[in-house]
């Protein structure tokens, strides 16, 4: 029989990293971490399948950043599939699917087709999809309007021979073609002459913009979603990826339940679905961790209670601390190879690094990243400062109809309650300060975890776990940690005092 009073169980900050032996640059440090067993994301941060952070604006931020958006399922089964679908269909990368036109098409449809797409060229192919030639709206400009209707594409198209790369050309290569040539397209294909796809000069700026961006092999952006496990949670699944989804999340707020588990077990062994990464969470313990390696969990996810907008631990009485949840949830999933994902309780960068060290290899953030210009909802002025609202999944808000259905009951196992008043929420509804693009932010947060690395003497993710140390700390050393015997006069970018 397990002792009634297990070990004491220590949260961020209970918690130090010593200092260790460093002699690295900063430049060495890689902070390139796995997600899933088969995705590596070179940023470790995931933003909160959440209503006030997570739709397709702060996903496609998100991944450019290097890091993935789970978009929340508060959504009807389509809006949540259209989400990602605008994710996936974010060009930054290699199009491998791109729109064309035929050689008898008239200009009026090439108008027609580039407006719809809002693309200036289309690549020429024939019915068997071999590349004829290229046409852009540029060369519509030397044909009067009138003629356009009796005019066909490939009277005006600029005809092959193309500069062309072949298919599965790497961005380096493909790059210095477009300049060498100074040409703003460059159609792929196959040896055989099958176009393949469509790579653009406008394209390759994005991706120097983002060099971390977290790509499918397809050059599309990641994107994850939550689903349940309830009613039409695996038709959800189905349009989901469908949609192109890389990700599923099994998002709710106890994991460790048959219902859940049968769901990601049915998810890993289906034909239809096993290709996909599925995440399985919440837990807090050891055995609910090996409860998902179990089930074929391509990773975990760990937190019951410490989110900022969290009541769980209030109303039910149930939770575990971050840092030892992480741990346990580690011991588990380690020896499998299943990477931890902690979810919840981060109020500054330096958490980050901490989590990482308890044993997890990513995190996901709700309230750091809710006041970014990217999460949903509008700005609120109180007292002439911006504020945007952050509510939990489990709050009143969120799970109540107030005129549309809430999808989001179920992650509190309350999908059958009836009306609103019979509801028992576990979350609160608030704001954060407004904090600008995530850029800025996750600038701040990944500058706070490269700095963590320097210190601890870790050029990699995977060194920072083995390497990093704790030290126990008490209230008066919290006190210490934070500023002190100061009035701070001007705000910092990264710290915002509690
Ligand atoms: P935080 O980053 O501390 O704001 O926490 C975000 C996490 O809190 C989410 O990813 C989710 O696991 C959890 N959450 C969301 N809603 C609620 C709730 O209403 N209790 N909790």
């Amino acid at each position: 029989i397990p002792e009634k009073f297990a070990t004491l169980g220590l949260t961020y900050d209970d918690v130090l990293l010593l200092p260790g032996e460093s002699d690295l640059a900063p430049d060495e440090i890689d902070t390139t971490t796995r997600l899933t067993r088969e995705i590596n994301i070179k940023v470790p941060l995931l933003s909160a399948a959440m209503d006030t952070v997570t739709e397709s604006r702060m996903a496609i931020a998100m991944a450019r950043q290097g890091g993935i958006g789970v978009l929340h399922r508060n959504l009807s089964i389509e809006d949540q599939a259209y989400q990602v679908d605008l994710v996936k269909r974010t060009q930054t990368g290699i199009i491998s699917n791109p729109v064309t036109i035929g050689p008898d098409a008239t200009l009026e449809e090439l108008d027609r087709i580039c407006g719809e797409y809002r693309v200036s060229g289309l690549p020429v192919v024939d019915e068997s999809h071999k590349l004829l030639g290229i046409i852009t709206n540029r060369d519509l400009r030397f044909t009067p309007v009138a003629e356009w209707a009796g005019t066909k594409v490939h009277e005006i198209m600029t005809k092959m021979p193309l500069i062309t790369g072949p298919t599965g050309i790497d961005r380096e290569e493909a790059n210095s073609l477009l300049r060498a040539h100074k040409r703003e397209r460059l159609p792929l294909i196959d040896p055989d002459g099958t176009l393949t796809g469509l790579i653009t000069v406008k394209d390759f700026v994005k991706g120097e913009q983002f060099p971390n961006a977290s790509y499918d092999n397809d050059g599309r952006l990641l994107v994850g979603a939550a689903i349940g496990y309830f009613g039409d949670a695996w038709e959800r699944a189905g349009r989901l990826i469908e949609a192109g989804v890389d990700v599923l999340v099994a998002d709710t707020a106890h994991g460790h339940v048959h219902l859940l588990l049968d769901m990601v077990k049915r998810l890993k062994t289906d034909p239809a679905t096993k290709h996909v990464q599925v995440i399985g969470g919440n837990v807090a313990t050891r055995a609910g961790a090996q409860a998902f390696v179990d089930a074929g969990a391509d990773a975990i996810k760990v937190g019951v209670g410490p989110g900022s907008i969290c009541t769980t631990r209030i109303v039910t009485g149930v939770g575990a601390p971050q840092v030892s949840a992480v741990y346990e949830a580690s011991l588990a999933a380690k020896p499998a190879g299943v990477p931890v994902i902690a979810d919840g309780g981060m109020k500054h960068s330096g958490e980050i690094a901490k989590a990482l060290v308890a044993g997890a290899d990513s995190v996901m953030l709700g309230s750091l990243l809710a006041g970014c210009e990217e999460s949903p909802g509008d700005l609120v002025f109180v007292n002439g400062k911006q504020f945007k609202a952050y509510r939990g999944m489990g709050s009143l808000g969120a799970m109540s109809s107030r005129g549309k259905k809430s999808y989001s009951k179920d992650r509190y196992f309350q999908a059958e309650v009836k009306s609103d008043d019979q509801l028992v929420p576990e979350g609160i509804e608030g704001q954060v300060a407004y904090r600008g693009p995530l850029q800025a932010v996750s600038h701040q947060l990944i500058g706070g975890l490269h700095q963590s690395m320097f210190y601890v003497g870790a050029r990699t993710v995977p060194e920072l776990q083995e390497k990093g140390q704790f030290v126990r700390i008490t209230a008066a050393s919290l006190k210490e940690s934070h500023p002190h015997g100061v009035q701070m006069t001007v705000e910092a970018p990264n710290y915002s005092g509690f």
